[in-house]
């Protein structure tokens, strides 16, 4: 077989002519619908045109997927309870290489492909951070050309809406399946039995101790794969996400709906919580079925392609990828099918099991950490038990003598009543990696510093990254087509090109171009402001933007003390620049301090937006349910990115990264990959400021940290805090006590108070700088070239050699 390298990386920019493209639609839309391009409405029209991509990348996808077992190829399959990738039409098409033909050919025809896309509901199965990283990194492999799966669950409801009502949020449910997913194919044939509850008996079958299971209730696991298209590369991978349904053996069990909801209700919802953890039946529930179904599939197909008798070498042809520890099971499941199921010995199972298996840690924040309760987890689970605690025995007394007890004590899995998943995790896998440098740093020096101790060589960093395709070709083709204009067209290929356009850093034309993308982007999303909130902004304000789940360590509440001190100033006749602060935070809807904070925000913008006196210098906007697809409105118009966790907090943070690739300045404290991004930049081209990571552990191991001293000595600090309390936000009574109660408590965790004086001196800088335009755009254009730093398509090569030992797929590129 003649084999060549996949990523026949083509550059042609326009795979079909628009006359094609119109042809091809008018004829999808006369056979599925039996109408006209005129007669055709919006839906039909993205029904029509979901349908031509699919055509477009089926024939690479059956190829990649026989490419990869017919040249042996080392596979990686990503496990992640969340995947966020947003909408598909729009990336499938650039990836197809057919979006400017299809966005010229529909404006041929009197139609606008942005309206048309938006009919398409967002695959919102995530929270933030976790989820829509995992999706990056799907795109990634397609587009770097490697061999790599995601796997995962098909939430019937994705992540819920988020209204405000009266200024609270209140969770609507996400019926994103209503309208018919348009990208997934059902595979019935590959479904699996995943088994839950009852008892194990261990009987001996010719000298082999089998489990038998009694009593279990038995779930049928129906996978759904969605392809993942490269980027001109003719690869397409599958995500495949896992539903629950009645096996066909017990129909009869399950005779009325109710009793079939029991079951099918496993993946009914998505957990509403980011970096947090709540110890539910359920999620175990949920986690088990993903991983036995995917492993179970992982080990069908292995030996359908290299036979039972070479299991030896799964390793070889297989990584899996725990992220973060939701899939952590994988390691003891792996165990239990390969000594189980396939009678292998303990030994040589946990050699491979080790090999095959990677993890990724993405937080340090101890209410983040997954323990279950050994009582629910053996009820639920109790042969994955079984292997659980062999594992941790084995484990101990392979330590026993070599470290001290207490070592022993504090790294083992099962302790006090309780299954430490990171534990398992880590002693499971042979590579162990934060997602950014002082992340990494800190698993290695604090938080795991036991296993860091134990284990040097597995640890290593990976810091995140984004996906510019999407950041930048799709959410703001103007800045894309500056860059063609500038520097030519390959920074689309490889993203390393991006730091020529520093090479205009002083080329006046340049940078008014880069200003006047800015100015219509901002115009646009003032349009959405106003259709939304009906709030009037103005766009020649600076756009200050602060986009990420709302928790109490990301401190919206610092950019709320914020806003009331120019609120205050602003009274008083002190001039500031005219600024609008945005906001888009989704609140877990258990969080009730998250939920408190929303409501002050949204009565201070009530207030502010609707004072006379300050004229209009002041607008803040909290945009409802922030999504991918609201993100991708935002995200290019913002002048300013709010990145100002309490430093040690934030592991990495990826709004950060999107937001420089679109030109906005960061206001940074030295936490997560802010820190790279300083260094990717210069310290002239970021607004750094606040306590870096040895004066945030110098209050946390002294007890030294004492707001109050604070508050009665700084009155501009006292001033701002007291507005909570003071009657000045009207509605808001006891949830602006609650902030103001939260900021004042002795040793409060995320130190909001200790940053706010080098807030306002950083916010201070910013105003003076964007009184300077010129200086302004040329910060901006340095943000934009280095972004190239924070391309995800280079963390997963990074991945693939340093982690899962990939090489790329190989096929016959004449066929591709
Ligand atoms: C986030 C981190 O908070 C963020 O800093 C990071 O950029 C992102 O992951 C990607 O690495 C996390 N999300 C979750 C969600 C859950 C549990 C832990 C984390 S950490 C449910």
């Amino acid at each position: 077989m003649k084999s060549t390298k996949v990523s026949v990386s083509n550059k042609n920019l326009r795979e079909i002519s628009p006359e094609e493209f119109k042809e091809r639609l008018a004829s999808k839309l006369d056979r599925h619908f039996e109408e006209s391009v005129e007669e055709a409405s919006k839906e039909d029209i993205f029904a029509a045109l979901a349908s031509m991509v699919r055509d477009g990348y089926s024939g690479k996808w059956r190829r990649t997927r026989i490419a990869e077992s017919a040249n042996g190829h080392k596979q990686a399959y990503y496990f992640s309870i969340e995947f966020l990738p947003g909408t598909l039409l729009k990336s499938n098409l650039l990836n197809l290489g057919w979006l400017d033909t299809a966005k010229e050919a529909l404006a041929d025809l009197g139609l606008d492909l942005d309206e048309i896309a938006a009919v398409e509901p967002d695959m919102a199965l995530g929270n933030g951070g976790l989820g829509r990283l995992a999706a990056a990194f799907m795109d990634s492999l397609a587009s770097t050309g490697y061999a790599g799966n995601g796997n995962g669950l098909r939430y019937k409801y994705g992540l819920f809406k988020q209204k405000f009502v009266n200024g609270y949020q209140k969770e609507l449910p996400n019926d994103w399946l209503k309208q018919g997913d348009y990208w997934e194919v059902r595979r019935e044939s590959k479904s699996v039995l995943v088994k839950f509850g009852g008892r194990v008996n261990m009987v001996d079958d010719h000298g082999w101790m089998t489990p038998q299971y009694e009593g279990c209730t038995v779930v049928r696991a129906v996978p759904y794969d969605v392809a993942m298209v490269g980027y001109h590369n003719g690869v397409a991978n599958t995500l495949r996400l896992w539903d629950a349904e009645i096996a066909p053996e017990d129909e009869l069990k399950y005779p009325s709906i109710a009793d079939r909801r029991k079951i099918e209700d496993l993946t009914s919802i998505l957990y509403p919580d980011d970096s947090n953890y709540d110890g539910r039946l359920l999620r175990l529930k949920q986690e088990y079925f993903f991983v036995s179904a995917g492993l179970q599939s992982i080990v069908n197909n292995f030996i359908k392609d290299y036979g039972e008798e070479n299991l030896a070498d799964f390793p070889k042809y297989v990584a899996v990828h725990i992220n973060d520890t939701h899939p952590a099971m994988c390691v003891a499941e792996l165990m239990r099918l390969l000594v189980d199921g396939h009678r292998m010995d303990w030994d040589e199972a946990w050699e491979i099991t080790k090999e095959t298996m990677s993890y990724t840690n993405h937080t340090i924040m101890a209410e983040a950490m997954e323990k279950w309760d050994v009582g629910m987890f053996s009820q639920l689970l109790p042969r994955l038990f079984d292997i659980v605690k062999e594992i941790d025995r084995r484990y101990a007394a392979g330590l026993e003598g070599k470290v001290s007890g207490d070592v022993i004590e504090r790294t083992r899995i099962v302790k006090n009543g309780q299954i430490h998943m990171a534990h398992l995790a880590i002693i499971g896998s042979h590579s162990v990696n934060g997602v950014a440098a002082l992340h990494t740093q800190l698993l290695e020096t604090e938080v795991l510093s036991d296993f860091y101790q134990l284990y040097p060589d597995r640890f290593n960093n990976k810091t995140n990254g984004i996906t510019l395709r999407r950041w930048i070709q799709i959410a703001n083709p103007d800045l894309a087509k500056l860059l063609d204009k500038t520097i030519g067209n390959d920074w689309r290929f490889d993203s390393k090109e991006m730091l020529k356009f520093e090479k205009f850093y002083h080329d006046t034309a340049t940078l008014t171009s880069l200003q006047q993308i800015k100015l219509a982007n901002k115009q646009k999303l003032a349009k959405v402001i106003k259709d939304k909130t009906g709030v009037v902004v103005d766009p020649e304000a600076i756009f200050d933007v602060q986009v990420k789940r709302l928790h109490a360590y990301k401190r919206q509440t610092l950019k709320l003390l914020h806003v009331l001190k120019l609120y205050q100033d602003l009274k008083a006749g002190i001039d500031h620049p005219k600024r609008v602060v945005i906001f888009g935070a989704i609140a877990a809807p258990s969080y009730v301090f998250a939920k408190q904070v929303i409501k002050v925000i949204n009565a201070v913008a009530d207030l502010v937006n609707n004072d006379p006196d300050i004229k209009g210098k002041l607008k803040v906007v909290f945009l409802e349910n922030y999504n991918v697809s609201l993100a991708e409105q935002i995200i290019p118009a913002a002048d300013l990115s709010e990145q100002i966790s309490t430093t040690t907090k934030e592991a990495s943070g990826t709004s950060n990264m999107k937001l420089m690739a679109n030109g906005a300045l960061t206001v940074a404290t030295m936490d997560g990959a802010n820190i790279e991004i300083k260094d990717a930049v210069g310290s002239d081209n970021i607004f750094a400021f606040g306590l870096d990571k040895d004066e945030v552990y110098t209050y946390y191991a002294n007890h030294s940290y004492h707001p109050r001293d604070l508050y009665e000595s700084d009155p501009v600090l006292k001033k701002a805090v007291d507005a909570l309390i003071d009657g000045t936000i009207p509605n808001c009574a006891s949830e602006g006590r609650a902030l103001y109660d939260a900021f004042l408590k002795d040793n409060e965790e995320f130190l909001v108070l200790a940053d706010f004086e080098a807030y306002l001196k950083a916010q201070k800088l910013v105003e003076k700088v964007w009184q300077n335009p010129r200086q302004w755009a040329q910060m901006s254009l340095v943000n934009i070239a280095h972004s190239e730093r924070f391309d995800a398509d280079k963390t997963i090569e990074r991945y693939a050699s340093e982690i899962w030992n990939l090489d790329k797929v190989e096929f016959d590129a004449e066929k591709a």
